[in-house]
């Protein structure tokens, strides 16, 4: 321990025998050894920790999962002797045993709730104390989840506490629970009653008369009620539940714009000597709420549409190892776009996420990782029905919070696609375990509601007879991403309302991946364009707020976040999130605020496009199409100082062409009522239409039509033409579009190897003959991009995707011989044979060009010729 450390901890220690106050509860998250694995070096390290920031990130396929132990040596102050002393965890993945100088003190299972273990009958008192921990994230087929599109980081994530009681005091053993519940079972304007049990321990071989008081403060400070009840515990006796009523007059409710929380007060006291116990605080609120299958969620009886999105709680570069104020900066960012509604997917998180809810007035619901499958044993049920009744009683007080729910579309990867005689009983048995959860959540909470989340296969949910069980249906629906058309999902959720009229209904995610550097004036699905996931939000949202049904909405997902299996755009990352995984909002953020928010907004959208390019027209210009985001209309849009137009917004959006000139380009949105602008610099590369004496350089991607930023070098890459006279551009070939069961891709879903622009190297022509521009006379660079993106016909299906995996062909390895200007370069060249499949590779060559331009030609020597980009730089 470091001396300042030690200092902070003696005063402490010192504070809390001193004062009053006889419970303390605070962290030991500093100074622990750790190593992974069973044996080697140890680094000392804090919590937050997780030992998979970095492996879910590189090339190697896979990341640890195994044993990681934590070791730490502390003194136990001898004061502590008469007291009880828990380990209180807020949760670690994925298995955690604790060993308190050698003897076990207990295990928990699941990577995401918390728990607390009594270790006072191991401790030594006025001695020095060794605490070992041992943490595994192993896959376990008997704890969910089993597999996700989410990365399942290990080790002790979230904080760890000492918690030092009196012998006689509020449980933190009843699933590591507050030991304080706070019902509201009837709320209306003028009066709430509510209930407040209260689970006590007597730790003392005596038995105890104790006085329990409750002291409810209201919103404004005032003390809104108090009652006391006196209780006789047993020695030793445990776990004794003991409830209180009372109304309260007047009630200052909870809602979304005034989220108001009262305050309990509970005081334990001595009976016969009023010496304290324990005193402690909690906070709830009053509101009353209903779902309507038609007309959507209620809160105080009044009608409010719920719009929001979901959560992962992992960040750039730190896993799921984060401190407080990351949790708190996303709920603050929900709520800064004009967010209600937070689904906490897949997962319970950190508690201050329902704490900032509460306090920022978002409707929440929370659900334990029962994800893509069950496991068909009694074992994983048991592990479930723990897991929900964790959840219920460790969440419970939360005015935000809503609806439980505990499945995620256990028909996605169930083993019947292995034998289809496995179909049926596999039904029957996610039946079973859903049930068994459902009564075990409404047993301990019958005021909230229940939810259970189903991807876009209605049938499958039907065989499962999963309509019948939860309260609320969820639907995951990406029609329009992983299947064709955006207007399916209008026509997916029509046939479902017509079968199923007197169903609550909740979209529980919707989303489409994009990379921020990846733009298109031609956007398709899984291009990964900043462009298409506005489209595909834009239908999205309208047809959500017109749908009166819909009760929620959480878009997929509020952060990009890992999963270390993806190939996408950005590889090992979910790139669904409308911020990045540090949090920088991408465009369609701002869609949302327009929407969602009511005071004026106004903003040019794909902002963060700073470099752009294009080709000049006979008028010397560019023409490109700006769009803009305003929640009021017409938007007056300046260029460089001049007004070119009067922009009308339907919808949140419109759409001006601005004549780009080379150079700095100063675009401004303006309402002029409001008197508010957003402004916008482009940097734009203007390439005439005849390569004059003044070229520079190009960057050119091929087989596609996507623009791609390679933002730390303000490089621009642009896509192919064919050759023209004067121009630049290819001859021969076609665009690579890989086949899928619901049409071709605009990209190949390859992680390409050895370079972070992946984009530049997933597109390509196949059988391109040759490429020319026709430049002036100098010395010049030629730099030609290279992977090959075959998929080899064994691998397997991916565990995202919905079905709409590449499917496997048969490709011959191509074999080329590559000429600069009539001189062979490349003799007999695969890059595949050079450095393996999907790695990047880029070769460069130093050219003279006199009067004849640059010819670039391709010849096959076997299979198809291939290029993906291509580089041309005048050095002099
Ligand atoms: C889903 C899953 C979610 C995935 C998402 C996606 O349906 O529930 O865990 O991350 O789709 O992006 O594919
Ligand atoms: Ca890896």
């Amino acid at each position: 321990m470091k001396a300042s450390l030690r200092v902070k901890y003696i005063l402490l220690l010192s504070m809390l025998l001193a004062g009053r106050i006889q419970a303390q509860k605070f962290t030991i998250n500093e100074a622990w050894a750790f190593h992974k694995g069973e044996n080697g070096d140890s680094e000392i390290i804090s919590f937050p920790h997780t030992w998979n920031d970095r492996d879910v990130l590189d090339d190697q396929p896979g990341f640890f999962r195994g044993t990681g132990v934590y070791t730490k040596t502390t003194h136990i102050p001898a004061a502590y002797k008469n007291k009880s002393v828990y380990m209180y965890f807020e949760g670690a993945n994925q298995v955690t045993d604790v060993y308190i100088n050698r003897q076990h003190a207990g295990q928990h299972k699941g990577g995401y709730t918390r728990f607390s273990f009594d270790i006072t009958p191991f401790l030594k008192f006025g001695e020095s104390n060794e605490i070992s921990i041992r943490v595994n994230n192993a896959h376990d087929v008997s704890i969910p989840p089993l597999s996700a599109d989410f990365t399942f980081f290990g080790g002790i994530y979230r904080d760890v506490y000492l918690d030092v009681r009196e012998k006689v005091h509020i449980s933190p053993q009843d699933m590591a629970s507050s030991g304080v519940y706070i019902r509201t079972p009837k709320v209306s304007r003028t009066s709430a009653d509510t209930e407040i049990e209260t689970v006590l321990n007597n730790k003392t071989s005596a038995r105890q008369e104790v006085i329990i008081e409750h002291c409810i403060q209201s919103p404004d400070g005032k003390e809104a009620g108090r009652r006391e009840i006196t209780v006789l515990l047993e020695p030793h006796q445990t776990g004794r539940r003991v409830t209180s009523a009372q109304t309260l007059r007047d009630p200052q409710l909870w809602s979304i714009e005034t989220p108001q929380l009262y305050r309990v007060k509970t005081t334990v006291k001595d009976k016969k000597n009023g010496r304290t116990w324990e005193e402690a605080t909690h906070t709830f609120g009053l509101r009353w709420f209903r779902f309507d299958a038609a007309k959507g969620f209620f809160l105080n009886d009044q009608p409010v549409k719920l719009i929001g999105t979901n959560r992962h709680q992992d960040y750039k570069e730190k896993g799921n190892a984060l401190d407080d104020a990351f949790h708190i900066r996303d709920i603050r960012l929900l709520k800064a776009m004009g967010g209600n509604f937070l689904r906490i997917s897949h997962y319970p998180q950190d508690p201050l996420i329902l704490e900032m809810c509460d306090q920022l007035g978002i409707v929440a619901s929370v659900e334990i990782p029962i994800v893509n499958a069950v496991t068909e044993t009694q074992a994983f049920l048991d592990n479930s029905v723990f897991m929900a009744e964790e959840m219920v009683r460790q969440n419970f007080n939360h005015p935000s919070l809503v609806m439980w729910s505990y499945m995620n579309e256990v028909m996605l990867r169930p083993p019947y696609k292995a034998t289809e005689e496995a179909y049926l009983p596999y039904c029957r048995e996610v039946n079973r375990q859903a049930r068994a959860i459902e009564n075990k959540i409404r047993e301990l909470d019958p005021s909230r509601y229940t939810m259970v989340a189903f991807h876009g296969s209605m049938k499958a949910y039907e065989d499962a007879g999963l309509f019948e069980v939860p309260m609320i249906i969820g639907w995951n629906l990406y029609q329009g991403w992983y299947s064709d058309r955006v207007e399916d999902f209008d026509r997916y959720l029509l046939n479902y309302r017509e079968k199923y009229p007197h169903k609550p209904t909740i979209l529980s995610e919707y989303g489409a991946d994009v990379d921020s550097r990846i733009h298109s004036f031609h956007p398709e699905r899984f291009d990964f364009s900043v462009e298409y996931g506005d489209l595909y939000h834009e239908h999205y949202l309208k047809s959500i707020l017109k749908s009166d049904f819909i009760a929620a909405a959480a878009l997929w997902n509020l952060n990009d976040f890992h999963s270390e299996l993806r190939k996408n755009a950005v590889p090992h990352i979910n790139s669904k999130g409308i911020t990045e995984t540090d949090r920088t909002p991408k465009n369609t953020y701002y869609l949302y605020q327009v929407r969602l928010l009511k005071e004026p907004l106004v903003k040019i959208a794909s902002a963060d496009w700073l470099n752009r390019a294009g080709t000049a027209t006979s008028s010397g210009v560019c023409l490109q199409p700006v769009k803009i985001y305003s929640n009021r209309s017409p938007v007056t849009v300046f260029h460089n100082g001049k007004k070119i137009a009067d922009v009308e917004i339907t919808d949140g959006t419109g759409t001006v062409e601005i004549p780009f000139t080379n150079g700095n380009n100063h675009l401004e949105a303006r309402l002029e009522k409001e008197n508010i602008s957003d402004i916008l610099r482009v940097n734009f590369t203007l390439y005439p239409a005849v390569l004059s004496s003044d070229f520079r350089e190009i960057h050119v991607l091929m087989g596609t039509r996507r623009y791609v930023e390679e933002k730390e070098t303000a490089t621009l890459w642009i896509p192919e033409k064919p050759y023209e006279t004067g121009s630049w551009g290819f001859t021969g070939g076609e665009a690579l579009r890989p086949k899928t069961r619901f049409g071709t891709l605009p990209a190949a879903e390859v992680n390409v190897l050895g370079t972070s622009l992946d984009p530049i190297f997933q597109t390509q022509r196949v059988g391109i003959e040759t490429f020319k521009a026709d430049v002036p006379p100098g010395k010049y660079a030629v730099y030609l991009y290279w992977a090959d993106l075959s998929t080899p016909e064994n691998e397997d299906a991916l565990p995202y995707n919905l079905g709409n995996d590449t499917l496997r062909e048969k490709t011959e390895e191509g074999v080329m011989d590559v000429s600069v200007n009539r001189v062979k370069v490349l003799d007999g060249y695969s890059p595949a044979a050079e450095a393996g499949l999907h790695r990047a590779v880029i070769k460069k060559f130093i050219t003279d060009v006199s009067g004849e331009g640059l010819t670039i030609d391709f010849k096959s020597r076997k299979g198809n010729t291939i290029l993906n980009a291509i580089k041309i730089l005048k050095i002099n």
